[in-house]
């Protein structure tokens, strides 16, 4: 596929599908692709992404499981450096997700980007994108309309590497999944059965991660939405207990703080 690039001053649009590739357009060095790895990371090894925002809404999925039948088509990033930076999916996939969360991953003082990436036959998966592009992502679910929802990342176990927390399948499985972030690459470490963070419809993910001085506790609700539980990665095995009964997403809200 051949890189498109747009003729909007600042503006890099590169098409995803394969890689495409290393083009000199101007003052923009690098085009990646949001369907493969960037393999080209050394000519913008020293951008930073500022901010992040999903664009090109698209019906061509129409799973509707955050309460409309938008997704996104694609995800623009704004470097420190005020460029801008856009990555169009093909038609193939979607992001079926809020926004894109920016957190540091790797340690090097730069946010990375988290998103939910849909392919429309095998469902979603958490990916992770930088400057130039997709940097890795978990396999997809595997079936359409299988869909997950994160809960955050942090180094859950202190070993110095940050884990990824999401659920898989809120409505279904409903599986506390949990995934470090190592080299440009996810492993799955740990999962846990009958925890969940989102109802069909709803415009929101609830739970998270707080740390209230004794570590990174993942909070979700139960998987009847009866008690809200945290969760604790010890490095080998995910620990739960409840903490208090779910009465409304407030629940869940004030378990994320801490007290005092
Ligand atoms: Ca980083
Ligand atoms: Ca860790």
């Amino acid at each position: 596929m051949k890189p498109r690039i747009a003729s909007v001053p600042g503006w890099l649009i590169a098409t995803a599908g394969a890689f495409a590739g290393i083009a000199t357009a101007g003052a923009f060095a690098v085009i990646t692709t949001a369907g493969a790895l960037a393999e080209t990371a050394t000519a913008g090894a020293s951008e930073q992404i500022a901010s992040a925002r999903f664009t090109d809404p698209t019906a061509r999925y129409g799973h509707a499981v955050l309460g409309d039948n938008a997704e996104w088509g694609s995800l623009e990033i704004t470097l420190t450096d005020g460029r801008k930076r856009k990555f169009i999916l093909p038609k193939s996939r979607v992001y079926e997700d809020l926004k894109p969360r920016l957190g540091d991953l790797d340690g090097d003082g730069r946010p990375e980007l988290i998103v939910i990436e849909t392919d429309v036959n095998l469902g979603a998966q958490l990916a992770i994108y930088g400057p130039q592009g997709k940097i890795t992502a978990t396999p997809n679910i595997g079936n359409r309309f299988r869909w997950l929802a994160p809960l955050g990342a942090a180094d859950l176990d202190g070993d110095g590497k940050v884990e990824i927390a999401y659920i898989d399948r809120p409505h279904l499985a409903k599986i506390l999944s949990v995934w470090r972030y190592d080299k440009q690459k996810l492993t799955p470490v740990a999962e846990a059965p009958g925890l969940t963070n989102h109802k069909i419809g709803q415009d929101f993910i609830s739970g998270g991660i707080r740390d209230c001085g004794a570590g990174p506790r993942i909070i979700t609700a139960d998987a009847n939405w009866r008690q809200v539980v945290e969760t604790r990665f010890t490095g080998d095995r995910l620990s739960s207990r409840t903490i208090g009964p779910f009465n409304g997403l407030t629940s869940l809200r004030a378990a994320l703080k801490c007290p005092g």
